[in-house]
């Protein structure tokens, strides 16, 4: 499915072998080549650009690991943009108890949804589920002789109706019919139209409303391209599907559609149909259909063992530090531009395990680790050092320049000293330690959005406070 285009990409990265580096005024030449390549792969116009756009930062900013070449380094970079334009895809079926779960099949004529109905319910059987077919598409008598004959060659019984064409009725027959005879899961095979209709959007939302399925599927065929997106687009904005199923994968298309339609919609691809057979449907995996496309494995994995290598050599740097407690606010400021450089703090907070609940948005604020950094940016180097010298007046003098509060200045360093704490502490612990404790900086680090929280106690304010603060502390007392 994308020959042309890992053709295009793999002559990209040729292009660039025997180059120095990347630099910012050759990468944009390097970029006008992957935009071509990716329009001529039918790529949407607006993902194209987005994934371009993106690419070029994490070139420039691409960190030097020095055993690699700029074209080993755009491998990965181009690999990891792919997969993060193709997902995040969860690929498990979300099933209830009690059941039946409900899933829905929706899309144009011929775009496959009564094969990928039968492709379901076998890849139901193998994970020992009972499904149902139901036949909701009562346009053509056919399509329900088609939904009967497929049931009988999987050995999956198909629920039917025949003499009116109420499509909500048979469904909700049908979901009746399952909770009697005990199946499990329901697949609705609605009826399909050329191109999409007012008819078509009434009686889908109408079964939707009515059969509240758990899920719903957005069935689109791959070798109608951008058409598929358009759809898609069109279809999600009426009827909130849960994700797609792009078929007609194993076809000699472009490819584009698949590059395009989790940008477009925000809904992921979840499964692909690969052939006309029952078995014939996959889970879609983003990190295997960019591997596919840029068919460069020994590449990929050659980067990844560098990268890790140099994050270790980093770590064990730090390490040493940690030990012995010389981690300082200049090392901390490294690791907040890292982490910025990563993405948002929202996203990374949800990315670690366990965390993704507990995080309310309003929770982190991006903002205030620019402003953690804008206050370290605006200590001396000695300071940053010892930041144990920091008293009222460099306090004041610091927050002046940071244009925040001296109570800021306060929260920082206390929220440094119990992270460098904890941090010494880490040091001699095995790896099981390590984790518990990483849950924990997550948590300040959740803490640490918020700057105010953590204003230094008055214990804290007292110790530094310069000589004179303290006189006029102890005459104010004293009065
Ligand atoms: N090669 C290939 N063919 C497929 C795939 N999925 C479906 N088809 C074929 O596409 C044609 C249409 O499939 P159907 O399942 O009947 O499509 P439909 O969406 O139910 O069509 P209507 O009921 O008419 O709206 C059939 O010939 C299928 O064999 C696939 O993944 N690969
Ligand atoms: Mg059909």
């Amino acid at each position: 499915m994308f020959d042309a285009l890992t053709d295009r990409l793999g002559n990209v990265f040729r292009g660039l072998r025997g180059r120095g580096k990347i630099t910012e005024e050759n990468v944009g030449e390097i970029m006008r080549e992957i935009r071509t390549a990716l329009l001529e792969a039918d790529v949407n116009l607006e993902v194209a650009r987005k994934f371009c756009d993106e690419v070029q930062v994490k070139a420039i900013g691409a960190e030097v690991v020095k055993t690699l070449k700029p074209d080993q380094v755009m491998v990965k970079i181009v690999h990891d943009e792919l997969v993060r334009i193709m997902g995040p895809v969860d690929p498990r079926i979300p099933f209830v108890s009690p059941g039946p779960t409900v899933l829905l099949m929706a899309g144009l004529q011929g775009s496959g949804k009564t094969t990928t109905c039968g492709k379901m319910a076998s890849m139901l059987l193998k994970k020992a589920k009972r499904p149902l077919l139901v036949a909701a598409d009562l346009k053509r008598p056919a399509a329900i002789d088609q939904l009967e004959v497929i049931g009988r060659q999987i050995g999956v019984p198909a629920y039917t109706e025949r003499g009116h064409e109420n499509a909500v009725k048979v469904c909700t027959n049908g979901i009746a019919y399952a909770k009697k005879t005990d199946r499990d899961v329901v697949i609705l095979d609605t009826a399909g139209r050329l191109a999409i209709d007012e008819a078509l959007m009434q009686e889908l939302e109408s079964v939707a409303k009515q059969c509240n399925p758990h899920q719903v599927y957005l069935v689109l065929d791959a070798m109608t391209g951008q058409d598929a997106v358009n759809t898609a687009k069109i279809f999600n904005e009426r009827l909130e599907i849960d994700a797609c199923i792009l078929t007609k994968f194993d076809s000699d298309t472009r490819g584009g559609a698949a590059l395009s339609v989790k940008h477009i919609t925000g809904k992921p691809i979840k499964f692909i149909g690969v052939g006309e057979k029952m078995e014939a449907l996959e889970e879609f995996r983003p990190d295997r259909i960019a591997g596919r496309i840029l068919g460069m494995g020994d590449v990929l994995s050659l980067v990844e063992q560098a990268q890790q290598q140099f994050d270790k050599d980093e770590a064990a740097k730090l390490e040493a530090k940690m030990a012995k407690g010389s981690f300082s606010l200049e090392d901390f400021r490294d690791h907040l531009r890292k982490l910025r450089k990563m993405g948002s703090m929202k996203d990374l907070m949800k990315k670690i395990p366990g965390m993704s609940g507990l995080v309310q948005d309003e929770d982190v604020d991006d903002h205030e680790l620019v402003h953690l950094e804008a206050l370290i940016d605006s200590m001396t180097p000695k300071e940053r050092a010892k930041p144990e010298l920091i008293d009222a007046s460099r306090r004041r003098r610091i927050a002046r320049g940071a244009g925040l509060d001296p109570q800021d200045v306060s929260g920082l360093v206390k929220q440094f000293e119990t992270m460098r704490d904890m941090m010494k502490k880490m040091s001699g612990m095995n790896m099981l330690q390590r984790i518990r404790f990483s849950t924990q900086v997550g948590n300040i680090m959740a803490s640490g959005g918020q700057l105010r929280k953590l204003k230094a106690s008055t214990t804290a304010t007292q110790r530094s406070l310069s000589k004179k603060d303290k006189r006029k502390d102890r005459k104010k007392r004293s009065r």
